[in-house]
């Protein structure tokens, strides 16, 4: 195997952070004996480390720098282009028994695992360098906060896509993951740690590890509420998270907390929420000033972009980015890209890297340990048809159905085909790290505990007329939606009671100054007992295709749902 990126040498004073643990050191000490790597670099996260790093990954080809007028600090990496997206085929759960991974997670058994592992690691650092990342997931002072150390190497093998393993040992708080350089397979804090093995100790533990944003909203009058929304991957967390009110909302303002994972516990009968991350890992195609303004102004400075397209001058470029498209620039696969072309010129799942530090609407309480309280929790999807702009549930139980049962047309962040509907529930289908029938009666078990649970809503943007066209607008008039959940968790705010849930009517949304004609919000807000009939079949299916795990609670939620229509 052709090895493109060989052994680095710092000079002293970087690559020597050498911790003092002896836990650290033996495991460490046995995983290079194991895979044999030329030398082992220690980090600790200095600058003086990160420019270094910069100018290794220039020296080998693993970055191209950017026009540092255009984008200071930034750089440009182009993957393999097998290696583009998260493979939900190769992930698996490594439960002693595989009930506990349960229906929707690839199990296989852990001592089996171990050792094919060992087989692919064996060596497999040869002439490479070995790096030993330290990480803490969550504020410093967060009693749900977790201290990591990533074992990994700078390889950029010509990856084979056949062996390729992202692998959860969760009694053991262990990750493997082998051959792919991409974020969501190999940042394992991530989505590995922060969501598969974090749900599995929420569950254990009594907390929530959710693939949720958090923002923060204020009203003029400065009263301020927390918000967490669950939607599955690329279908606009990021953009919901650093929205900005249309000018009708004068004096509103949207902090962001976190864009892709909420840690909640309850505190005096409350979820508080903290973000894990420290930064943001966005879909960079279609963002743009009009579509997402803080995430422009984030990604204009120190930032790693993936997979997008190298313009002539030196800048990034992707589909949707604000602008003519360049008359010529070299594609996310390192080819010639004209206007004319057929293929992109930027991956779909092509991605931003920065610090949320960066992000100018960043949350003034992001860094507090003991959490921001939630008043509303959203679950949404994109759903062309069926499921209405937004309503609320009942009650908590009735909102862990609308969870339970949430669907959405997949997107290019996994691999796999793209636009077919999809069960997601809470929209964690690829990242829950247990039995999902546990998890459901998880989210029932804590709502019992809560004194003052936040209010459960669904949305969905991505509603279609018959013209194949967006019935709402979306991206900062996405306001409109989040001022009626605020509404009506401060207990204002009219709705009428409909089969689904409670339903604003047209004049319960501030539509004033929005450019929206009736029809389109009848139509937004409308429910069609012939999709409903479908819709409530497929729910039945989907609990019926898990195979017994779904509490006997949302079997008889899906029976009043029935019953609601037959009326
Ligand atoms: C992500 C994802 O990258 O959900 O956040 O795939
Ligand atoms: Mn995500």
């Amino acid at each position: 195997m052709k090895n493109l990126a060989p052994a680095i040498f710092p000079p002293k004073g970087i690559g020597d952070a050498k911790p003092g643990n002896k836990a650290v050191l033996d495991w460490v000490h046995e995983i290079a004996t194991l895979t044999q790597p030329e030398n082992i670099f220690w980090c600790d996260g200095s600058e003086r480390e990160n420019e270094f790093l910069i100018a290794e990954s220039l020296r080998q080809n693993v970055l191209i720098e950017l026009n540092q007028k255009k984008v200071p600090r930034s750089y440009l990496h182009r993957s393999n282009p097998n290696d583009v997206a998260r493979v939900e085929q190769f992930t698996f759960v490594c439960t002693p028994t595989k009930q506990e991974a349960g229906p929707t997670n690839n199990w296989s058994d852990p001592t089996e695992t171990y050792a094919k592992l060992r087989g692919l690691l064996a060596g497999a650092m040869r002439g490479r360098t070995m790096f030993v990342i330290p990480y803490m997931m969550g504020p410093e002072d967060s009693p749900l906060t977790k201290v990591g150390f990533e074992i990994t190497d700078h390889s950029l093998l010509d990856v084979n896509p056949e062996r390729r393993f992202i692998c959860h040992f969760p009694q053991d708080n262990t990750i493997i993951s082998v051959g792919s350089g991409y974020g969501g397979n190999v940042l394992l804090s991530k989505k590995c740690l922060a969501l598969r093995i974090g749900s599995y100790l929420a569950c254990k533990q009594g907390w929530m590890a959710e693939h949720m944003l958090i923002l923060g909203v204020e009203s003029p009058e400065g009263r301020k509420h927390y918000v967490a929304a669950a939607f599955p991957s690329a279908c606009g967390k990021t953009n919901f998270a650093m929205l900005i009110p249309p000018a009708h909302f004068k004096g509103w303002k949207v902090t962001t907390v976190g864009d892709d994972i909420g840690w909640m516990r309850i505190r005096d009968g409350r979820l508080y929420a903290v973000n894990p991350e420290n930064g943001y890992f966005g879909v960079v195609p279609g963002t743009s000033f009009k579509s997402n303004p803080n995430a422009m102004r984030s990604i204009a400075h120190d930032t790693i972009y993936t997979n997008v397209a190298l313009t002539d001058d030196g800048d990034a470029w992707w589909e949707g980015k604000d602008g003519e498209p360049p008359a010529h620039a070299i594609d996310w696969r390192g080819n010639d890209w004209a206007p004319q072309s057929n293929e992109k010129a930027a991956h779909p799942n092509s991605r931003f890297t920065t610090p949320m530090r960066n992000n100018p609407a960043l949350d003034p309480d992001v860094e507090k340990g003991e959490g921001v309280p939630i008043s509303a929790i959203i679950f949404g999807g994109r759903r062309s048809d069926t499921v209405p702009l937004v309503y609320q549930a009942f009650d908590w139980d009735h909102g862990v159905y609308l969870g339970a049962t949430m669907a959405s047309e997949t997107t290019a962040a996994a691999t796999g085909a793209v636009g077919r509907v999809r069960r997601d529930p809470m929209a964690m289908l690829p990242f829950c790290g247990y039995n999902i029938g546990d998890y459901f009666q998880h989210w029932l078990d804590i709502g019992k505990r809560l004194t003052n649970p936040p209010l459960i809503f669904n949305v969905n943007w991505f509603r279609k007329g018959a013209d194949g066209k967006f019935l709402w607008p979306g991206f900062g008039e996405n306001m409109r939606v989040l001022k009626w959940i605020i509404d009506r968790s401060e207990g204002s705010g009219g709705a009428l009671k409909s089969p689904i849930g409670w339903l604003p009517s047209p004049h319960d949304l501030d539509l004033a100054e929005l450019d929206i004609d009736h029809n389109a919000v009848d139509e937004l807000l409308g429910l069609d007992h012939e999709e409903w009939q479908k819709e409530i079949a497929a729910h039945k299916e989907f609990f019926d295709s898990l195979g017994g795990v779904v509490p006997e609670e949302l079997q008889k939620q899906r029976e009043q749902l029935a019953a609601g229509f037959e009326l």
